[in-house]
Protein backbone atom coordinates (compact mmCIF):
# COMPACT_ATOMS: atom_id res chain seq x y z
CA UNK A 1 0.00 0.00 0.00
CA UNK A 2 1.06 3.22 -0.37
CA UNK A 3 2.32 5.22 1.92
CA UNK A 4 2.51 8.93 2.82
CA UNK A 5 5.78 10.61 3.27
CA UNK A 6 5.67 14.07 4.70
CA UNK A 7 8.60 16.25 4.23
CA UNK A 8 8.66 19.53 6.68
CA UNK A 9 10.12 23.49 5.56
CA UNK A 10 12.83 22.65 7.06
CA UNK A 11 14.03 19.36 6.03
CA UNK A 12 14.31 20.08 2.45
CA UNK A 13 16.78 17.14 1.44
CA UNK A 14 16.71 14.01 -0.24
CA UNK A 15 18.68 12.41 1.98
CA UNK A 16 16.03 13.02 4.96
CA UNK A 17 15.24 9.88 6.51
CA UNK A 18 11.69 9.53 5.59
CA UNK A 19 12.33 10.20 2.26
CA UNK A 20 15.37 7.70 2.25
CA UNK A 21 13.28 5.08 3.33
CA UNK A 22 10.34 5.48 0.59
CA UNK A 23 9.74 4.42 -2.43
CA UNK A 24 9.39 6.55 -5.65
CA UNK A 25 6.91 3.93 -7.32
CA UNK A 26 4.30 3.96 -5.24
CA UNK A 27 4.87 6.25 -2.47
CA UNK A 28 3.32 9.87 -2.36
CA UNK A 29 5.15 12.79 -1.05
CA UNK A 30 3.21 15.32 0.90
CA UNK A 31 4.34 19.08 1.30
CA UNK A 32 2.33 21.99 2.64
CA UNK A 33 2.39 25.65 3.96
CA UNK A 34 0.11 25.58 6.50
CA UNK A 35 -1.49 28.67 8.41
CA UNK A 36 -0.66 26.73 11.60
CA UNK A 37 3.54 26.77 10.80
CA UNK A 38 3.44 30.26 9.45
CA UNK A 39 1.68 31.85 12.72
CA UNK A 40 2.93 29.67 15.62
CA UNK A 41 4.63 32.73 16.34
CA UNK A 42 4.77 35.53 13.96
CA UNK A 43 7.80 34.70 12.23
CA UNK A 44 9.92 37.48 10.61
CA UNK A 45 8.75 37.84 6.76
CA UNK A 46 12.09 36.77 5.64
CA UNK A 47 11.83 33.64 7.37
CA UNK A 48 8.44 32.19 5.95
CA UNK A 49 9.54 33.64 2.26
CA UNK A 50 12.66 31.67 2.79
CA UNK A 51 10.89 29.04 3.75
CA UNK A 52 7.90 28.15 1.15
CA UNK A 53 10.42 29.35 -1.68
CA UNK A 54 12.56 26.14 -0.77
CA UNK A 55 9.82 24.35 0.10
CA UNK A 56 8.28 25.42 -3.77
CA UNK A 57 11.65 24.57 -5.83
CA UNK A 58 12.51 21.30 -3.27
CA UNK A 59 8.81 19.78 -4.72
CA UNK A 60 9.94 21.05 -8.02
CA UNK A 61 13.08 19.60 -7.63
CA UNK A 62 11.30 16.11 -6.05
CA UNK A 63 8.64 15.94 -9.19
CA UNK A 64 11.83 16.39 -11.63
CA UNK A 65 13.20 13.33 -10.52
CA UNK A 66 9.83 11.37 -10.37
CA UNK A 67 7.97 11.76 -7.11
CA UNK A 68 4.65 11.99 -7.02
CA UNK A 69 4.55 15.16 -4.78
CA UNK A 70 0.99 16.48 -3.34
CA UNK A 71 1.74 20.26 -2.57
CA UNK A 72 -0.37 22.51 -0.83
CA UNK A 73 0.27 26.25 -1.07
CA UNK A 74 -0.75 28.74 1.48
CA UNK A 75 -3.50 29.96 -0.84
CA UNK A 76 -5.37 26.98 -1.94
CA UNK A 77 -8.94 26.88 -1.17
CA UNK A 78 -8.87 23.35 0.53
CA UNK A 79 -5.94 23.90 2.59
CA UNK A 80 -6.79 22.87 6.21
CA UNK A 81 -4.83 24.69 8.13
CA UNK A 82 -2.09 22.85 9.98
CA UNK A 83 0.47 19.32 8.98
CA UNK A 84 -2.36 17.03 10.44
CA UNK A 85 -4.84 18.49 8.51
CA UNK A 86 -3.08 18.03 5.14
CA UNK A 87 -2.00 14.19 5.99
CA UNK A 88 -6.00 13.89 6.60
CA UNK A 89 -7.04 15.14 3.44
CA UNK A 90 -4.11 13.57 1.71
CA UNK A 91 -4.25 10.32 2.98
CA UNK A 92 -7.98 10.21 1.58
CA UNK A 93 -6.96 11.56 -1.61
CA UNK A 94 -4.41 8.71 -2.01
CA UNK A 95 -6.01 6.02 0.09
CA UNK A 96 -3.53 5.10 2.81
CA UNK A 97 -3.45 5.54 6.67
CA UNK A 98 0.21 5.25 6.50
CA UNK A 99 2.53 7.86 7.27
CA UNK A 100 6.18 8.25 7.62
CA UNK A 101 7.98 11.48 8.87
CA UNK A 102 11.00 12.63 9.90
CA UNK A 103 10.85 13.83 13.91
CA UNK A 104 9.93 17.45 13.87
CA UNK A 105 12.64 19.81 15.39
CA UNK A 106 9.81 20.88 17.89
CA UNK A 107 8.41 18.86 20.68
CA UNK A 108 4.97 21.19 19.60
CA UNK A 109 4.67 19.47 16.36
CA UNK A 110 6.39 15.91 17.40
CA UNK A 111 2.97 15.89 19.72
CA UNK A 112 0.80 17.26 16.75
CA UNK A 113 1.46 14.43 14.36
CA UNK A 114 1.38 11.60 17.75
CA UNK A 115 -2.33 12.81 17.81
CA UNK A 116 -2.85 13.08 14.62
CA UNK A 117 -5.59 10.01 14.15
CA UNK A 118 -3.44 8.33 11.25
CA UNK A 119 -0.83 5.94 11.48
CA UNK A 120 2.25 7.73 11.53
CA UNK A 121 5.86 7.06 12.19
CA UNK A 122 8.64 9.36 12.99
CA UNK A 123 12.07 8.05 12.20
CA UNK A 124 15.35 9.96 13.67
CA UNK A 125 16.43 13.13 11.81
CA UNK A 126 19.89 11.40 10.60
CA UNK A 127 20.89 14.68 9.63
CA UNK A 128 22.92 15.62 12.69
CA UNK A 129 26.20 13.39 13.89
CA UNK A 130 24.99 12.36 17.17
CA UNK A 131 22.05 10.08 17.11
CA UNK A 132 19.44 10.82 20.33
CA UNK A 133 21.22 7.79 21.94
CA UNK A 134 24.42 8.76 21.53
CA UNK A 135 24.07 12.07 23.47
CA UNK A 136 22.00 10.30 26.04
CA UNK A 137 24.85 8.09 26.66
CA UNK A 138 27.06 10.89 26.52
CA UNK A 139 25.41 12.62 29.29
CA UNK A 140 24.55 9.73 31.06
CA UNK A 141 26.10 9.91 34.77
CA UNK A 142 27.96 13.26 33.92
CA UNK A 143 27.34 15.92 36.67
CA UNK A 144 27.64 18.91 34.12
CA UNK A 145 27.38 18.81 30.47
CA UNK A 146 30.09 20.90 29.02
CA UNK A 147 29.99 21.36 25.97
CA UNK A 148 34.17 20.85 25.02
CA UNK A 149 34.02 16.74 26.27
CA UNK A 150 31.48 16.07 23.88
CA UNK A 151 32.69 18.04 21.13
CA UNK A 152 35.88 16.02 21.09
CA UNK A 153 34.02 12.86 20.88
CA UNK A 154 32.76 14.31 17.92
CA UNK A 155 36.02 15.37 16.56
CA UNK A 156 36.95 11.70 17.32
CA UNK A 157 33.57 10.04 15.61
CA UNK A 158 33.58 12.51 12.73
CA UNK A 159 37.76 12.06 11.36
CA UNK A 160 37.47 16.26 11.39
CA UNK A 161 40.90 17.82 12.03
CA UNK A 162 42.55 14.39 13.38
CA UNK A 163 45.76 13.22 13.19
CA UNK A 164 45.10 9.94 13.66
CA UNK A 165 44.03 9.86 17.71
CA UNK A 166 45.17 13.02 18.25
CA UNK A 167 43.49 16.55 17.58
CA UNK A 168 45.32 18.59 14.68
CA UNK A 169 48.66 20.75 15.65
CA UNK A 170 48.12 19.58 19.00
CA UNK A 171 45.33 21.52 20.78
CA UNK A 172 41.52 20.22 20.54
CA UNK A 173 40.42 24.53 20.60
CA UNK A 174 42.47 27.16 19.37
CA UNK A 175 39.90 29.71 21.02
CA UNK A 176 42.36 31.77 23.11
CA UNK A 177 43.44 33.06 19.51
CA UNK A 178 39.85 34.16 18.35
CA UNK A 179 39.05 36.57 20.26
CA UNK A 180 40.45 39.84 18.09
CA UNK A 181 39.00 43.68 18.90
CA UNK A 182 36.94 44.74 15.57
CA UNK A 183 39.09 45.32 12.93
CA UNK A 184 39.20 48.69 10.62
CA UNK A 185 37.49 47.34 7.71
CA UNK A 186 35.76 44.04 6.51
CA UNK A 187 36.82 42.99 3.17
CA UNK A 188 33.90 40.89 2.10
CA UNK A 189 29.77 40.50 2.44
CA UNK A 190 27.97 37.61 2.20
CA UNK A 191 26.62 36.21 -1.34
CA UNK A 192 23.87 37.37 -2.15
CA UNK A 193 20.89 36.05 -4.53
CA UNK A 194 18.56 37.90 -6.93
CA UNK A 195 15.08 36.37 -6.17
CA UNK A 196 13.84 33.91 -9.27
CA UNK A 197 10.49 33.54 -10.46
CA UNK A 198 9.28 31.11 -7.68
CA UNK A 199 10.39 33.18 -4.95
CA UNK A 200 9.14 36.55 -6.62
CA UNK A 201 5.92 34.75 -6.44
CA UNK A 202 6.59 33.91 -2.25
CA UNK A 203 7.54 37.48 -2.02
CA UNK A 204 3.99 38.71 -3.09
CA UNK A 205 2.26 35.87 -1.12
CA UNK A 206 4.32 36.73 1.90
CA UNK A 207 3.80 40.52 1.55
CA UNK A 208 0.13 40.41 1.25
CA UNK A 209 -0.54 37.53 4.10
CA UNK A 210 2.31 38.70 6.71
CA UNK A 211 2.79 42.53 6.59
CA UNK A 212 2.18 43.04 10.36
CA UNK A 213 5.31 41.28 11.70
CA UNK A 214 8.16 42.90 13.04
CA UNK A 215 10.85 42.54 10.15
CA UNK A 216 11.72 43.63 6.47
CA UNK A 217 11.04 41.52 3.87
CA UNK A 218 12.76 43.27 0.63
CA UNK A 219 15.22 43.48 -0.22
CA UNK A 220 15.50 39.36 -0.04
CA UNK A 221 19.09 37.99 -1.08
CA UNK A 222 18.93 34.40 0.42
CA UNK A 223 19.88 30.86 -1.10
CA UNK A 224 16.77 29.45 -1.60
CA UNK A 225 17.92 26.03 -3.18
CA UNK A 226 20.84 23.74 -2.72
CA UNK A 227 22.61 24.72 -5.61
CA UNK A 228 22.39 28.57 -4.65
CA UNK A 229 23.25 27.19 -1.02
CA UNK A 230 26.59 25.64 -2.14
CA UNK A 231 27.60 28.75 -3.87
CA UNK A 232 27.44 30.69 -0.51
CA UNK A 233 29.09 28.27 1.14
CA UNK A 234 32.01 28.29 -1.50
CA UNK A 235 31.94 31.99 -1.37
CA UNK A 236 32.26 32.37 3.00
CA UNK A 237 35.12 29.54 2.21
CA UNK A 238 36.90 31.62 -0.40
CA UNK A 239 36.29 35.11 1.16
CA UNK A 240 35.50 34.78 5.11
CA UNK A 241 36.59 31.92 6.35
CA UNK A 242 40.59 32.80 6.54
CA UNK A 243 39.45 35.75 9.02
CA UNK A 244 36.29 33.84 10.98
CA UNK A 245 38.52 33.22 13.75
CA UNK A 246 40.30 36.54 14.62
CA UNK A 247 36.88 38.57 14.12
CA UNK A 248 34.50 35.94 15.51
CA UNK A 249 33.28 38.15 18.58
CA UNK A 250 34.16 41.51 17.20
CA UNK A 251 31.34 43.74 16.69
CA UNK A 252 31.10 46.80 13.91
CA UNK A 253 28.66 49.49 13.53
CA UNK A 254 27.10 49.27 9.94
CA UNK A 255 28.84 45.41 9.47
CA UNK A 256 26.12 43.10 10.25
CA UNK A 257 27.65 40.12 8.79
CA UNK A 258 32.05 40.69 9.25
CA UNK A 259 33.68 37.42 8.81
CA UNK A 260 30.76 34.93 9.78
CA UNK A 261 28.91 32.69 7.73
CA UNK A 262 25.30 32.96 7.23
CA UNK A 263 24.68 29.33 6.69
CA UNK A 264 22.85 28.45 9.40
CA UNK A 265 19.45 28.81 7.74
CA UNK A 266 20.51 26.88 5.62
CA UNK A 267 22.06 23.71 7.81
CA UNK A 268 18.59 24.09 9.61
CA UNK A 269 16.38 23.98 6.19
CA UNK A 270 18.03 21.09 4.66
CA UNK A 271 19.74 22.98 1.75
CA UNK A 272 23.42 22.32 3.08
CA UNK A 273 24.56 19.05 5.05
CA UNK A 274 26.69 20.06 8.28
CA UNK A 275 29.14 17.56 7.45
CA UNK A 276 29.59 19.24 3.73
CA UNK A 277 30.06 22.66 5.32
CA UNK A 278 32.90 21.67 7.79
CA UNK A 279 34.79 19.41 5.37
CA UNK A 280 34.56 22.33 2.60
CA UNK A 281 36.08 24.32 5.84
CA UNK A 282 38.85 21.54 7.07
CA UNK A 283 39.78 21.24 3.00
CA UNK A 284 40.41 24.72 3.06
CA UNK A 285 42.74 24.83 5.94
CA UNK A 286 44.73 21.57 4.35
CA UNK A 287 45.38 23.32 1.37
CA UNK A 288 46.70 26.15 3.11
CA UNK A 289 43.66 28.74 2.45
CA UNK A 290 42.40 29.26 6.26
CA UNK A 291 44.40 29.35 9.35
CA UNK A 292 43.86 26.40 11.72
CA UNK A 293 42.00 28.85 14.73
CA UNK A 294 39.86 29.84 11.97
CA UNK A 295 38.72 26.63 10.69
CA UNK A 296 38.87 24.77 14.11
CA UNK A 297 36.79 27.33 15.26
CA UNK A 298 34.00 27.16 12.73
CA UNK A 299 34.30 23.38 13.22
CA UNK A 300 33.68 23.45 16.46
CA UNK A 301 30.34 25.46 16.07
CA UNK A 302 29.04 23.38 14.03
CA UNK A 303 29.83 19.62 15.31
CA UNK A 304 30.46 20.95 18.47
CA UNK A 305 27.92 23.50 19.85
CA UNK A 306 25.10 23.13 17.06
CA UNK A 307 24.83 19.17 17.95
CA UNK A 308 25.40 19.76 21.46
CA UNK A 309 22.52 22.21 21.94
CA UNK A 310 20.34 19.93 19.90
CA UNK A 311 21.32 17.62 22.53
CA UNK A 312 20.39 19.29 25.20
CA UNK A 313 16.68 20.20 23.78
CA UNK A 314 15.88 16.50 22.97
CA UNK A 315 17.35 15.36 26.25
CA UNK A 316 15.81 17.80 28.91
CA UNK A 317 12.00 17.34 26.99
CA UNK A 318 8.82 19.65 26.17
CA UNK A 319 8.91 22.04 29.09
CA UNK A 320 12.51 23.03 28.65
CA UNK A 321 11.72 26.04 26.87
CA UNK A 322 9.59 27.39 29.49
CA UNK A 323 11.80 27.36 31.99
CA UNK A 324 12.68 30.28 34.47
CA UNK A 325 15.45 29.60 36.77
CA UNK A 326 16.16 32.98 38.26
CA UNK A 327 12.45 33.94 38.07
CA UNK A 328 12.70 37.03 35.90
CA UNK A 329 9.74 38.09 35.29
CA UNK A 330 9.63 41.60 33.80
CA UNK A 331 8.26 42.28 30.19
CA UNK A 332 10.31 42.59 27.02
CA UNK A 333 10.78 46.14 26.43
CA UNK A 334 9.45 47.82 23.17
CA UNK A 335 12.91 48.62 22.14
CA UNK A 336 13.48 44.98 21.06
CA UNK A 337 10.50 45.56 18.38
CA UNK A 338 12.12 49.13 17.30
CA UNK A 339 11.44 51.17 19.65
CA UNK A 340 14.11 54.38 19.32
CA UNK A 341 16.65 53.97 21.79
CA UNK A 342 19.61 55.89 23.14
CA UNK A 343 21.44 52.56 23.36
CA UNK A 344 23.77 52.48 20.09
CA UNK A 345 24.45 48.61 20.26
CA UNK A 346 21.12 47.47 21.30
CA UNK A 347 19.90 50.42 18.51
CA UNK A 348 22.05 48.56 15.95
CA UNK A 349 21.51 44.50 16.76
CA UNK A 350 17.80 45.29 16.89
CA UNK A 351 17.87 47.05 13.09
CA UNK A 352 19.95 44.59 11.62
CA UNK A 353 17.72 42.21 13.28
CA UNK A 354 14.20 43.61 11.67
CA UNK A 355 16.28 44.47 8.51
CA UNK A 356 18.31 41.13 7.53
CA UNK A 357 16.74 38.39 10.02
CA UNK A 358 20.31 38.13 11.28
CA UNK A 359 22.67 38.89 13.91
CA UNK A 360 25.85 36.91 14.64
CA UNK A 361 26.42 35.30 18.07
CA UNK A 362 28.26 37.58 19.93
CA UNK A 363 25.28 40.07 19.32
CA UNK A 364 22.68 37.89 20.33
CA UNK A 365 24.33 36.75 23.18
CA UNK A 366 26.39 39.42 24.26
CA UNK A 367 24.15 42.22 23.37
CA UNK A 368 20.38 41.50 23.23
CA UNK A 369 20.47 38.63 25.18
CA UNK A 370 23.26 40.49 27.94
CA UNK A 371 20.68 43.19 28.33
CA UNK A 372 17.70 41.16 28.62
CA UNK A 373 19.53 38.83 30.98
CA UNK A 374 20.59 41.89 33.32
CA UNK A 375 17.31 43.33 32.94
CA UNK A 376 15.62 40.81 34.44
CA UNK A 377 13.35 40.14 31.25
CA UNK A 378 10.88 36.44 31.48
CA UNK A 379 12.88 34.35 29.66
CA UNK A 380 9.47 32.93 27.97
CA UNK A 381 9.12 36.26 26.57
CA UNK A 382 12.99 36.54 25.08
CA UNK A 383 12.68 32.95 23.94
CA UNK A 384 9.58 34.26 21.94
CA UNK A 385 11.42 37.29 20.56
CA UNK A 386 14.45 35.21 19.30
CA UNK A 387 12.18 32.31 17.82
CA UNK A 388 10.11 34.96 15.99
CA UNK A 389 13.24 37.52 14.76
CA UNK A 390 15.85 35.18 13.41
CA UNK A 391 15.71 33.36 9.78
CA UNK A 392 17.73 30.74 11.29
CA UNK A 393 15.14 30.59 14.51
CA UNK A 394 13.95 26.78 14.94
CA UNK A 395 12.94 25.74 18.52
CA UNK A 396 15.26 22.46 18.67
CA UNK A 397 18.39 25.29 18.40
CA UNK A 398 16.70 28.50 19.49
CA UNK A 399 15.43 27.71 22.53
CA UNK A 400 18.40 25.91 24.82
CA UNK A 401 20.93 28.80 23.06
CA UNK A 402 18.19 31.79 24.55
CA UNK A 403 16.81 29.89 27.69
CA UNK A 404 20.14 28.09 28.59
CA UNK A 405 23.16 29.92 27.17
CA UNK A 406 21.99 33.43 26.86
CA UNK A 407 19.22 33.49 30.06
CA UNK A 408 20.68 31.35 32.54
CA UNK A 409 17.05 29.99 32.75
CA UNK A 410 17.99 26.24 32.55
CA UNK A 411 19.33 26.88 35.99
CA UNK A 412 22.90 26.04 34.58
CA UNK A 413 22.77 22.70 32.74
CA UNK A 414 24.00 24.67 29.60
CA UNK A 415 26.35 27.92 30.99
CA UNK A 416 28.43 27.12 34.33
CA UNK A 417 27.67 30.76 34.79
CA UNK A 418 25.25 33.45 33.21
CA UNK A 419 26.97 35.14 30.14
CA UNK A 420 27.20 38.64 32.02
CA UNK A 421 29.15 41.68 31.20
CA UNK A 422 29.14 45.18 31.70
CA UNK A 423 29.52 47.74 28.86
CA UNK A 424 33.47 47.21 29.35
CA UNK A 425 33.22 43.39 27.18
CA UNK A 426 31.18 45.56 24.40
CA UNK A 427 33.46 48.42 23.99
CA UNK A 428 36.39 46.41 23.74
CA UNK A 429 34.70 44.13 21.05
CA UNK A 430 33.30 46.51 19.22
CA UNK A 431 32.64 50.56 18.35
CA UNK A 432 29.53 50.69 19.46
CA UNK A 433 30.23 52.97 22.36
CA UNK A 434 31.86 55.86 20.51
CA UNK A 435 28.98 56.34 18.86
CA UNK A 436 26.28 55.85 21.64
CA UNK A 437 24.54 58.61 23.94
CA UNK A 438 26.09 56.81 26.79
CA UNK A 439 29.22 57.04 28.53
CA UNK A 440 31.07 53.42 28.77
CA UNK A 441 33.20 54.82 30.80
CA UNK A 442 30.25 56.31 33.38
CA UNK A 443 29.48 53.35 35.82
CA UNK A 444 26.50 56.29 38.16
CA UNK A 445 25.26 59.45 36.62
CA UNK A 446 22.68 60.28 34.00
CA UNK A 447 25.05 59.09 31.90
CA UNK A 448 26.01 55.62 32.80
CA UNK A 449 26.12 52.64 30.86
CA UNK A 450 22.86 50.77 31.67
CA UNK A 451 24.85 47.62 31.42
CA UNK A 452 27.57 49.39 33.87
CA UNK A 453 24.43 49.89 36.09
CA UNK A 454 22.42 46.85 35.57
CA UNK A 455 25.33 44.48 35.50
CA UNK A 456 26.04 44.89 39.44
CA UNK A 457 22.18 44.94 39.87
CA UNK A 458 22.20 41.62 38.50
CA UNK A 459 24.51 40.30 40.97
CA UNK A 460 23.79 42.12 43.96
CA UNK A 461 19.68 40.25 43.31
CA UNK A 462 21.08 36.87 42.88
CA UNK A 463 23.71 36.93 45.16
CA UNK A 464 22.42 33.93 47.08
CA UNK A 465 22.69 31.69 43.77
CA UNK A 466 26.23 32.97 42.67
CA UNK A 467 27.95 34.38 45.04
CA UNK A 468 29.27 30.46 45.55
CA UNK A 469 30.10 29.99 41.86
CA UNK A 470 33.90 29.65 41.88
CA UNK A 471 33.87 31.70 38.72
CA UNK A 472 32.18 34.71 39.94
CA UNK A 473 33.40 35.12 43.36
CA UNK A 474 35.80 37.88 42.11
CA UNK A 475 33.18 39.42 40.93
CA UNK A 476 31.23 39.59 44.02
CA UNK A 477 34.32 40.99 45.90
CA UNK A 478 35.13 43.93 43.61
CA UNK A 479 31.72 44.96 44.49
CA UNK A 480 32.22 44.24 48.02
CA UNK A 481 34.88 46.59 48.17
CA UNK A 482 33.32 49.49 46.90
CA UNK A 483 31.64 52.26 49.57
CA UNK A 484 28.05 51.45 50.56
CA UNK A 485 26.73 54.49 49.03
CA UNK A 486 28.41 54.09 45.84
CA UNK A 487 27.03 50.74 46.16
CA UNK A 488 23.18 52.24 46.62
CA UNK A 489 24.13 54.89 43.92
CA UNK A 490 24.19 52.30 41.31
CA UNK A 491 21.20 50.28 42.67
CA UNK A 492 18.95 53.16 42.64
CA UNK A 493 19.84 54.29 39.48
CA UNK A 494 19.85 50.52 38.39
CA UNK A 495 16.03 50.66 39.22
CA UNK A 496 14.82 54.43 37.99
CA UNK A 497 16.30 53.07 34.60
CA UNK A 498 14.40 49.96 34.92
CA UNK A 499 11.71 51.69 35.41
CA UNK A 500 11.71 53.77 32.84
CA UNK A 501 11.91 51.36 30.45
CA UNK A 502 9.10 49.70 31.87
CA UNK A 503 7.15 52.48 31.47
CA UNK A 504 7.94 52.84 27.91
CA UNK A 505 10.13 55.93 28.30
CA UNK A 506 12.82 56.19 25.99
CA UNK A 507 16.11 54.77 26.90
P1 LIG B 1 28.77 31.54 12.25
O1 LIG B 1 29.10 32.49 13.31
O2 LIG B 1 29.41 31.77 10.93
O3 LIG B 1 28.96 30.08 12.75
C1 LIG B 1 29.00 28.95 11.90
C2 LIG B 1 27.91 27.97 12.20
O4 LIG B 1 28.06 27.42 13.48
C3 LIG B 1 26.51 28.53 12.18
O5 LIG B 1 26.02 28.61 10.86
C4 LIG B 1 25.73 27.55 13.04
O6 LIG B 1 25.24 26.49 12.28
C5 LIG B 1 26.79 27.02 13.99
N1 LIG B 1 26.65 27.59 15.33
C6 LIG B 1 27.43 28.51 15.91
N2 LIG B 1 27.09 28.70 17.19
C7 LIG B 1 26.03 27.91 17.42
C8 LIG B 1 25.20 27.67 18.54
N3 LIG B 1 25.41 28.28 19.70
N4 LIG B 1 24.17 26.82 18.39
C9 LIG B 1 23.94 26.19 17.23
N5 LIG B 1 24.70 26.36 16.13
C10 LIG B 1 25.73 27.21 16.23
N6 LIG B 1 21.45 29.42 15.84
C11 LIG B 1 20.53 28.92 15.01
O7 LIG B 1 20.87 28.23 14.05
N7 LIG B 1 19.21 29.17 15.22
C12 LIG B 1 18.77 29.92 16.25
O8 LIG B 1 17.57 30.14 16.40
C13 LIG B 1 19.74 30.47 17.14
N8 LIG B 1 19.35 31.23 18.19
C14 LIG B 1 20.29 31.74 19.04
C15 LIG B 1 19.87 32.50 20.13
C16 LIG B 1 20.79 33.02 21.02
C17 LIG B 1 20.34 33.80 22.22
C18 LIG B 1 22.17 32.77 20.81
C19 LIG B 1 23.17 33.31 21.77
C20 LIG B 1 22.59 32.03 19.73
C21 LIG B 1 21.67 31.49 18.84
N9 LIG B 1 22.06 30.71 17.73
C22 LIG B 1 21.10 30.20 16.90
C23 LIG B 1 23.48 30.35 17.52
C24 LIG B 1 24.28 31.31 16.62
O9 LIG B 1 24.14 32.62 17.08
C25 LIG B 1 23.85 31.19 15.17
O10 LIG B 1 23.91 29.84 14.76
C26 LIG B 1 24.77 32.00 14.26
O11 LIG B 1 24.77 33.35 14.67
C27 LIG B 1 24.30 31.87 12.83
O12 LIG B 1 25.01 32.71 11.98
P2 LIG B 1 26.17 32.22 11.01
O13 LIG B 1 25.67 31.13 10.12
O14 LIG B 1 26.72 33.43 10.36
O15 LIG B 1 27.16 31.58 12.05
C1 LIG C 1 8.82 27.62 10.06
C2 LIG C 1 7.84 27.03 9.09
C3 LIG C 1 6.92 27.86 8.46
C4 LIG C 1 6.94 29.33 8.61
N1 LIG C 1 5.98 27.35 7.65
C5 LIG C 1 5.95 26.02 7.42
C6 LIG C 1 4.93 25.44 6.59
O1 LIG C 1 4.03 26.11 6.13
N2 LIG C 1 4.98 24.12 6.38
C7 LIG C 1 5.93 23.32 6.93
O2 LIG C 1 5.94 22.13 6.65
N3 LIG C 1 6.87 23.84 7.74
C8 LIG C 1 6.90 25.16 7.99
N4 LIG C 1 7.82 25.68 8.84
C9 LIG C 1 8.77 24.77 9.51
C10 LIG C 1 8.11 24.07 10.72
O3 LIG C 1 7.55 25.03 11.58
C11 LIG C 1 9.18 23.21 11.41
O4 LIG C 1 9.23 22.01 10.72
C12 LIG C 1 8.90 22.97 12.86
O5 LIG C 1 8.96 24.15 13.59
C13 LIG C 1 9.90 21.97 13.45
O6 LIG C 1 11.21 22.43 13.34
FE1 LIG D 1 26.07 49.85 24.57
FE2 LIG D 1 26.80 51.05 26.86
FE3 LIG D 1 28.45 51.07 24.78
FE4 LIG D 1 26.21 52.51 24.72
S1 LIG D 1 27.94 52.79 26.08
S2 LIG D 1 26.99 51.23 23.05
S3 LIG D 1 24.81 51.19 25.86
S4 LIG D 1 27.77 49.27 25.89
Amino acid sequence: MSKLILILGDQLTEDVSALASADKAQDVVVMAEVADEASYVQHHPKKIALIFAAMRKFAQRLRDDGWDVRYTQLDDTENSGSICGELLRRAEEVGTTDVIATEPGEWRLIEALNDCPLSVTQLEDTRFIATHKEFQDWANGRKALRMEYFYRDMRRKTGLLMDGDKPEGGEWNYDAENRKAPPKDVTTSPMSFTPDDTTQEVLDLVEARFSNSFGRLRPFHYATDQTQARRALTHFITHALPCFGDYQDAMLEGEPFLYHALLSAYMNIGLLDPLEVCEAAEDAYREGHAPLNAVEGFIRQIIGWREYIRGIYYLEGPDYPRRNALNHQRGLPDLFWGAPTDMACLGAAVAQTRDEAYAHHIQRLMVTGNFALLAGINPTEVHDWYLRVYIDAFEWVESPNTVGMSQFADGGIIASKPYISSGNYINKMSNYCKGCAYSVKAKTGEDACPFNLLYWHFLDRHRDRFEGNHRMGNMYRTWDRMDQDRRETILTEAEAFLDRMSNGTRV
